[in-house]
């Protein structure tokens, strides 16, 4: 489908235009080819079929040009199409595709290992290791962890996401959809407090941890515990913000007992939040860190990062597979932290986060549903309530979505109780088309 006449993706007209209804005639016959071929399982957001993509748009099959306000899931960072990403994937394709790093290494991947190891927090000697998505990432730094401290317990917390396989499954909260019927899951995972702000009423960030930790004490026994693993600021559980002190109290706990503290920062990672990683934004330096989504701008990417100690621990051939930092993922990887540095995406992602909780603060003087404005960065949701409650609305949420959907307007829900609202648009779309989408949001309520 693409033309090779046609100019770069990355200079697409940045507009909303709506030239069918959505779906239009081509969108639709599409989908009638994927119930025909593709497992129902697979779940999908909207019917509208992709064909270029570039700054802040997605223009589809039938022409219409759509706003992007989910970056595929927090991956799109650097834009689609950025050229940075182009140029290297480009020239890596024509030059080799694959060898394996454990066949016949080749710089790409060494040269991505050096970069994780200078902008992952902490000035510590480090070491990387590359894998092909979040869900593998997380599970080598369990494994990492547990051959380190010779310990089998992993601790995670409410409303935490960690993947789709068995053992991230087993670290994930949510049942529906990710764990429903698909268990049994697997062994020495337990789940303590999250602190949520917007639920803890008085309760302070050191107070939950107090519980979290009192209960480790008890349930499990610090000095049996192999791994704390918890994400900064949780993606999909609902894009909570823990209250101050709290992570670096369970930091603290994690270092007395010789426990390994994994920060998940597959969604929160790379520019997302107006840092690097959005641990910086209390200090925290993990001993481990999961990477994979902005890393290399949708090519399949992932990495733990972390202690050198740690990382080198592990017996030669425990780590690895096939394709893990396949060398056209990280061309890609290279392009886009290129681009993180040179085109400073973490002021762009402070000035879009500046945007959004201005206007959303803005809209929810209007709109009583709108319950909390939260997150950091290019990283920002609302939680829709019952007005005047803290009694999740998750049906106002989708019909809120679907109606943002029908004019042109790409949001994602997430959240334990399915209704919260996530904005996290490619760092480069510009304010206007930003503002334009957060109006279509607006008058989406009135429409719900
Ligand atoms: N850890 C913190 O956010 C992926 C899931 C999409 P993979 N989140 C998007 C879906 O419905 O499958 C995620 C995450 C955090 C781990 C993962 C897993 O990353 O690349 O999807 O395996």
């Amino acid at each position: 489908m693409t033309d090779t006449l046609l100019p770069p993706a990355s200079t697409l007209p940045q507009e909303r235009r709506l030239v069918t209804e959505l779906p239009g005639p081509r969108s639709r016959e599409l989908m009638q080819r994927r119930v025909g071929a593709v497992s129902a399982g697979v779940g999908g957001t909207m019917p509208v079929f992709a064909e270029r993509a570039g700054g802040g748009v997605i223009v589809d099959v039938d022409g219409n040009s759509l706003i992007d306000l989910g970056s595929g899931i927090a991956v799109n960072t650097v834009g689609n199409a950025n050229p940075r990403v182009v140029e290297r994937v480009q020239r890596q394709v024509a030059d080799f595709t694959h060898t394996c790093f454990m066949v016949t290494p080749y710089a790409g991947y060494v040269e991505v290992c050096e970069a994780l190891n200078r902008v992952t927090p902490g000035d510590h000697d480090k070491r990387s290791a590359l894998f092909n998505s979040g869900a593998e990432a997380v599970e080598n730094a369990v494994k990492i962890a547990r051959s380190f401290t010779k310990r089998q317990a992993v601790v995670v917390f409410d409303h935490g996401y960690h993947g789709r396989t068995n053992l991230t499954m087993a670290l994930t909260a949510k049942s529906m959809p990710y764990k429903h019927n698909f268990g049994p899951f697997a062994p020495e995972v337990y789940r303590m407090p999250m602190s949520y702000p917007y639920h803890d009423g008085p309760h302070s960030g050191p107070e939950v941890a107090s519980w979290a930790i009192s209960k480790m004490d008890k349930e499990i026994g610090g000095s049996s515990i192999a791994a704390i693993l918890i994400e900064p600021i949780q993606g999909e559980g609902g894009f909570i913000v823990p209250a101050p002190g709290f992570l670096q109290a369970l930091r603290d706990y994690a270092t007395q007992h010789g426990i390994v503290f994994i920060a998940d920062e597959v969604q929160s990672g790379f520019c997302r939040t107006g840092k690097w990683f959005a641990c910086e934004h209390e200090g925290i330096v993990p001993d481990l860190i999961t990477t994979a989504k902005g890393i290399a701008a949708g090519l399949p990417l992932a990495a733990v990062t972390g202690r050198a100690d740690i990382m080198d621990s592990i017996h030669v051939g425990g780590l690895g597979g096939t394709y893990g930092g396949n060398p056209i993922a990280c061309a890609a990887a290279l392009g886009s932290i290129e681009s993180m540095e040179v085109d400073d995406l973490n002021a762009r992602a402070q000035a879009i986060g500046d945007i959004l909780v201005t206007r959303l603060t803005d809209m929810a003087a209007r709109i009583p549903a709108i319950g909390d404005i939260r997150g950091r960065g290019a990283m920002i949701a609302i939680e829709i309530v019952k007005p005047g409650t803290l009694t999740p609305d998750p049906d106002l949420t989708q019909r809120v979505a679907k109606a943002c959907h029908a004019e042109g307007v790409i949001v994602l829900t997430c959240g334990t109780y399915g209704n919260v609202v996530r904005f996290l648009p490619p760092l480069t779309i510009p304010d206007s088309l930003l503002l334009e989408g957060l109006d279509v949001v607006e008058a989406a309520f009135s429409a719900a």
